[in-house]
């Protein structure tokens, strides 16, 4: 019975640098720190940097004047960023560098007056974050799609100013699925060569397609609010494999393993390794006796902290 772990799997560039960032907070300035949102969506994550000191809160009404807050890792939306302006807050943005470029294509076609289009799943963060960068006073307007259906009903003002952005950690398969529609109704639709989605998201889905035929289950790490972690083990399933998302080793059940003899392991961009780990470990204690690491495509991007926290 073999165990694989897909490569790559678990933190990227961006879920380094948000926690690097909380950590570094911490370190400079002292407890407490405040956190707008999950930092990242792990929940062993956030446990960790609360016992450090960190208060994780939704809104900034729930940050004290004066106080330290950092923006998590999915980004925020202009009001949050001009109140905290306004409350005089000190401010690190955790923000991926990855979504701030998805915010600024957004506010490029704002100021021509262009309509946006904005693939994504409705109340996320990121996705509250993307469509709060838009500035309606310039007379354009934008909307939000999640499926195909959507797409094909979906009705704006102007198909010949009109552009579409993506989150960053959808299915690159479904949004693909959803971007030929779009451009089939509004051939002049403006958009990325493909989708916003990261390097992080595209390698990790790419890792478990290239490893479902040969898994007869697959256990993804990630917490259930986790995006990517959400589409990875969709992937997996819709390949045919059993899957399964878990927080941690203790969560696996026995009648999963049961008659399985290849176990794919991955972990979503915010679970750490540490987790995978003790999976790995709960699965050797279970039998597994062979543990193999996929040769998948390395890594090797890495995001700078704000000067002021270097
Ligand atoms: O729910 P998401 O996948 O967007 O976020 P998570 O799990 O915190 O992953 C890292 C942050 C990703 C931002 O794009
Ligand atoms: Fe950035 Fe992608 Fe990681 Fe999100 S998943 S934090 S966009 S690198």
């Amino acid at each position: 019975m073999q165990v694989i772990l897909a490569n790559p799997r678990g933190f990227c560039a961006g879920v380094d640098r948000a926690i690097d960032i909380v950590e570094r907070a911490l370190t400079l300035f002292g407890k407490p720190i405040y956190v707008r949102h999950e930092v990242v969506h792990n929940k062993f994550v956030v446990e960790d940097l609360r016992n450090k000191g960190a208060v994780f809160v939704e809104e900034l009404d729930e940050v004290p004047d004066g106080a330290t807050v950092i923006f998590s890792a999915h980004g925020v939306a202009r009001s949050v960023v001009q109140e905290a302006e306004r409350r005089g807050l000190r401010v690190f943005d955790a923000t991926c560098p990855l979504v701030t470029k998805v915010h600024m294509e957004v506010d490029r076609h704002a100021r021509r007056g262009e309509e946006v289009i904005l693939i994504g799943h409705a109340g996320h963060p990121e996705v509250d974050g993307t469509l709060g960068q838009y500035d309606r006073s310039h007379g354009g307007e934008m909307y939000l799609v999640e499926t195909v259906e959507d797409a094909e009903r979906i009705q704006i003002r102007n198909p010949d100013a009109l552009a579409y952005v993506t989150q960053t950690t959808l299915s690159v398969d479904d949004t693909l699925d959803i971007i030929e529609t779009l451009k089939s109704r509004f051939p002049n639709i403006q958009g990325q060569k493909r989708d916003d989605i990261c390097y992080a998201t595209q390698n990790r889905q790419d890792a478990v397609k290239q490893l479902a035929s040969v898994c007869d289950l697959f256990l993804v790490v990630g917490s259930p609010n986790s995006s990517n972690s959400n589409r990875l083990r969709e992937i997996a399933e819709k390949l045919g494999v059993e899957a399964y998302l878990v927080d941690n080793a203790d969560q696996i059940e026995d009648r999963w393993l049961e008659g399985k003899t290849q176990v794919g392991v991955t972990a979503g961009a915010s679970a750490p390794e540490l987790l995978v780990q003790e999976v790995v470990e709960h699965l050797r204690a279970n039998g597994m006796n062979t543990v193999t690491e996929h040769g998948g495509k390395r890594e090797n991007i890495v995001f700078s902290l704000p000067k002021a926290l270097r």
